[in-house]
């Protein structure tokens, strides 16, 4: 109903080639890999590339996998295009992780682009036409999902890297991309969201000032199943019969994070919080602790205490270091990081 069926999942003939020499980096504090991923199917060949970087000592180490629309050779680069989603690679492999940038755009173009994708996995598993959908048939943000995915079957065959210790994070609609490679991909065992707003975290049926809602989202109707588009008008009544509460519990018992920005009323945090809080009644059923909180929190004050973690950062729509920080600290309190747990 909402992010539509994918028709493919790892396509057979799925290679990866290394496309340089492993590179040292940040004075020696980690490798630089770029790697090439390639497929076919039968509306022809595709390819996407992505770089990882993997600190020096002590592996395997967790990795998380971040999304954005910035070309992967250029996400650690302060000055580079789309700042708001600059990666901060040296404080992440100081504390001990590994983390790959991966261009979503290689696999699907977002919405403004085209309608009829000329490459990528529309184009290689179709339906290439994004108007003439059927209802069920997949949209964008499932496309990303699924690269994301498939960073994770490369993962799995780099021995430097902890294939049981795996974050997906975004911003956005890359937040919403990673709660739904999270949701649709086991292998991820940390799931992070960053000001996902609606349709990632928010819960449709609350109503939070200025925040947006279905009908505005649907602008951008590619990014969902055709059949999503129902639902405009009804973010809040009985006609739309599922939530996004519903959504972020199926990444249960696994980890989870949740984090929103003060001055985002367009994504809705209060909204965040709430479905948050309800879904992780489904971590007691596995009998464990989803969200420990008393309450919406004071900004800057995150909660780590459970399986569920959720900050409210204070300032603007975006994912700073402040952000990246509260990740790495929710994941060492899970024994994520190899350095921390040699100290
Ligand atoms: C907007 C959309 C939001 C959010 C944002 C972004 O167009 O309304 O849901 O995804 O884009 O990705 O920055």
């Amino acid at each position: 109903e909402e992010y539509g069926v994918r028709p493919v999942e790892r396509p057979a003939d799925l290679a990866f080639a290394e496309t340089s020499a492993p590179e040292a980096c940040l004075d020696g504090k980690a490798i630089r890999k770029r790697v090439r991923a390639t497929y076919s199917g039968p509306g022809g060949a595709a390819a996407f590339n992505f770089s990882v970087w993997i600190p020096t000592a002590d592996h395997p180490v967790a990795v998380f996998v971040h999304s954005s629309p910035r070309p992967a050779e250029t996400a650690d680069d302060v000055n580079g295009p789309r700042p708001v989603y600059w990666l901060p690679v040296e404080d992440i492999v100081s504390r001990g992780y590994a983390v790959v940038a991966y261009c979503n755009q290689e696999v699907a173009l977002d919405w403004q682009m085209t309608d009829v994708a000329t490459g990528g996995v529309f184009k290689a598993f179709g339906n290439a036409d994004l108007k003439n959908r059927k209802p069920t048939e997949w949209g964008i943000l499932s496309a990303w999902a699924w690269g994301m995915s498939r960073i994770v079957d490369w993962i799995e065959t780099e021995p430097l890297l902890d294939a049981k210790r795996i974050a997906s994070v975004g911003l956005s609609r890359n937040g919403k991309t990673s709660l739904l490679a999270g949701v649709t991909d086991q292998r991820f065992a940390l799931v992070i969201s960053c000001c996902s707003g609606c349709s990632g975290a928010k819960l449709n049926h609350m109503d939070c000032e200025g925040s947006e809602t279905i009908k505005d989202i649907s602008i951008a109707f590619n990014w969902f199943a055709p059949n999503y588009m129902k639902y405009i008008g009804h973010d809040r009544d009985s006609q739309m019969p599922f939530d996004q509460h519903q959504f972020l519990a199926l990444v249960a018992p696994r980890l989870l994070y949740v984090s929103s920005a003060s001055e985002d009323a367009w994504a809705g945090p209060r909204g965040e919080f709430a479905a948050v809080a309800l879904a992780s009644q489904v971590w007691n059923l596995y009998g464990r602790a989803g969200l420990v909180h008393h309450g919406f929190p004071k900004p800057d004050a995150p909660l780590h205490a459970g399986n569920i973690g959720y900050h409210l950062r204070s300032g603007l729509h975006d994912i700073t270091r402040y952000d990246w920080q509260c990740y790495m600290d929710f994941a060492d309190g899970h024994g994520w990081s190899v350095a921390r747990g040699k100290e």
